[in-house]
């Protein structure tokens, strides 16, 4: 494979393919487990993640690469092969979370600022060695307009890291996907979700071309424009896709390599028919798929329930939605097709 950090960020998003978000923190890792009763410990996240690599219908159609935690990106199968090569062999790029977590912003309550710059360009030579050839960041800003949060500091500092990031990613020959995730948790309707989301590409972007980072060989992973969970609104497909795709003209330059999508707490199927909305009403300046962790892996982790008896049903529930979400990535995806699952 190319090692150009443009041809990287296309293989990424190559048509119909996304990526899938496995790079949960121990801490939201065992959450995860807690729901499907599973004690969580290194083997059991072994085993987990390994029926998934080794899941091939879905890797190898529809995964273009695969996030990892640092736990899991030197780990080894169970029969001794190291994961990274399960999903090389899948066709699959191995890619690295390589933030440490959005920690309260001091000064700015209800803000968070997300660590990890110290030694970043150490670990990226480590990441590089051990295969990888994309890296995440994921910057989070909440919304809760009376509180005055965000604020313009916390967006700032968080465009401004992400900024840092990227460049020394590119530097050491690893496509950075940029993360600037406003939450859907809060009370907010949507037309705020657009005003945050604004503000915050936009920043990002001046932050980007002052680190002079080279946004072709980028990936740019946001959020969906969508009303917050506790307004009680369901946000439409078709109103989604407007304003998600205004959002982006407006802010993203059409420079950059991708965009894929975090889920962000919507349901499987909302989080597969929102991308088909967006995609349907193309064309657009960029491709835009899917990077999902929980709309990619709630069915396969139910269906698992930490049994190797039921490897084969959770395979089958991650291709089902790896397939959904690779048809609404080419915007030909319809309700009908799950029911037909
Ligand atoms: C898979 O979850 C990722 C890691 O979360 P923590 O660091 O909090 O454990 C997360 O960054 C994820 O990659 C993105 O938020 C997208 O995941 P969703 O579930 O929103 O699609």
């Amino acid at each position: 494979m190319s090692e150009r950090l443009e041809d990287i960020a296309a293989a990424m998003v190559a048509d119909g393919k996304g990526l899938l978000a496995a790079d949960e923190s121990s801490g939201t890792i065992k959450k995860r487990f807690d729901v499907i009763g599973v004690e969580s410990t290194a083997d059991s996240r072994r085993d987990y993640r390994e029926m998934m690599f080794r899941a091939s219908e879905a890797m190898t159609k529809y995964i273009s690469g695969v996030i990892l935690y640092d736990e899991t990106i030197h780990q080894k199968a169970a029969d001794g092969t190291p994961l990274v090569d399960i999903i090389k062999a899948s066709g699959a790029i191995p890619g690295i979370k390589v933030d440490a977590g959005a920690k309260p912003l001091a000064g700015f309550p209800g803000d968070t600022i997300t660590e990890g710059l110290d030694g970043l360009r150490e670990r990226l030579a480590d990441y590089y060695k051990l295969g990888a050839r994309f890296a995440k960041w994921r910057a989070v800003i909440d919304i809760d307009v009376s509180k005055g949060v965000p604020s313009a500091t916390s967006i700032g500092s968080n465009a401004h890291a992400l900024a840092r990031y990227a460049a020394l990613c590119q530097e050491a020959g690893i496509v950075p996907i940029v993360e600037p995730e406003v939450l859907m948790d809060g009370a907010h309707d949507i037309d705020t979700c657009y005003e945050i989301s604004k503000a915050t590409l936009t920043k990002l972007y001046t932050e980007l071309y002052a680190a002079r980072v080279a946004l072709e060989g980028t990936i740019l992973k946001p959020n969906m424009v969508l009303a917050g969970k506790k307004s009680g609104k369901v946000s439409s497909p078709g109103e989604v896709a407007e304003k998600t795709i205004k959002l982006f003209r407006e802010t993203v330059p059409a420079a950059i390599g991708g965009i894929a999508f975090l889920s962000g707490g919507q349901s499987d199927e909302e989080a597969t028919a929102n991308l088909n909305a967006i995609n349907a009403i193309g064309p657009h300046p960029w491709k835009l798929t899917f990077s999902y962790g929980r709309a990619l892996q709630a069915a396969p982790q139910k269906a698992w329930g930490g049994k190797a008896a039921n490897v084969a049903a959770a395979q089958a529930a991650f291709a089902h939605r790896a397939h959904m979400n690779h048809l609404a990535a080419l915007g030909q995806w319809q309700p009908k097709l799950e029911q037909a699952a």
